[in-house]
């Protein structure tokens, strides 16, 4: 699968947000999403306008906002429609079906309603997946949104194992919701197999290095060429860059170049 290109893997995908997702890394030439971790809605929306241009993806963390109202939501969608990238919400559920899909729909979130994806643990199994589309039953939008389910984390320590992956995988790709199923997020390019998913790596730095907390990172060349990662999750190494602009051009073009060498091979 990591030596076809974008644009061919858009055709082979059962989700019509990874053929979406796809069609635009390949359009806007960026495989770069942004970890928009910071707790204040102008600074996360100031940096989606600086780095907009520059990613396809921006991922948040919508609980870590300490001033979150529904204006914030209204502008950055605004945003995504105006630089031409998507909302990810790294919510990572991991409840049974019927909590999830009340995690999903309602509360003071309600992250279905604007955002095109978002991110799940396999942990409960296949239900996860079928909460999260229960809570989109007879909703114009079911269409529009998808899930990544994590089959591997970059966490020191972490108690995923083999058979855990295994398992992810046939969750990802066999049974009837996989057209809900954009992608994995993953660290390795053996969690699955199957063309038409999405694998989103996080744990990229320039510095290769740790944090204090257990973050392990990888270099942009060394997640897309190395592990199969199709799209690079980068929070930190841009956040707290001195010209956050320059670097979130410095990661696009470096995580692009790295695919275009993937594929040409
Ligand atoms: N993330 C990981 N590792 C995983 C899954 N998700 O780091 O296995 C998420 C974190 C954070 C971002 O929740 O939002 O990716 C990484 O940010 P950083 O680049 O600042 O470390």
């Amino acid at each position: 699968r990591t030596k076809l290109t974008y644009e061919s893997r858009a055709n082979l995908a059962k989700s019509p947000l990874a053929k979406r997702l796809f069609n635009l890394m390949a359009t806007k030439k960026t495989n770069l999403c942004l970890a928009a971790d910071l707790t204040k809605a102008d600074a996360i929306l100031d940096m989606a306008d600086k780095c907009g241009p520059y990613i396809c993806l921006l991922k948040t963390h919508v609980d870590i906002v300490e001033d979150f109202t529904e204006s914030f939501i209204v502008n950055l969608k605004a945003l995504s429609a105006r630089h031409n990238f998507l909302l990810l919400e790294d919510r990572k559920f991991a409840d049974i079906g019927n909590t999830v899909a009340l995690q999903y729909g309602k509360g003071i979130y309600k992250i279905s309603d604007w955002a095109d994806l978002v991110t799940a643990h396999t942990l409960p199994g296949r239900s996860i997946v079928q909460g999260l589309k229960a809570a989109l039953d007879g909703n114009d939008v079911a269409k529009e949104r998808g899930v990544f389910l994590l089959a591997e984390m970059s966490a020191n320590g972490n108690l995923i194992d083999e058979k855990y992956k295994e398992n992810s995988n046939k969750i990802a790709t066999e049974g009837g919701d996989v057209d809900f199923v954009t992608g994995v997020v993953c660290q390795s390019t053996g969690c699955f197999a199957f063309p038409g998913l999405i694998q989103l790596t996080p744990g990229v730095k320039i510095d290769e290095s740790v944090d204090k907390l257990g973050q392990q990172y990888n270099t942009p060349e060394h997640v897309i060429k190395e592990r199969g990662a199709d799209i690079g999750v980068v929070g930190r190494g841009i956040l707290q860059a001195a010209n956050v602009e320059k670097a979130a051009l410095t990661y696009s073009d470096r995580l692009w170049a790295a695919y275009e060498e993937r594929v040409a091979k």
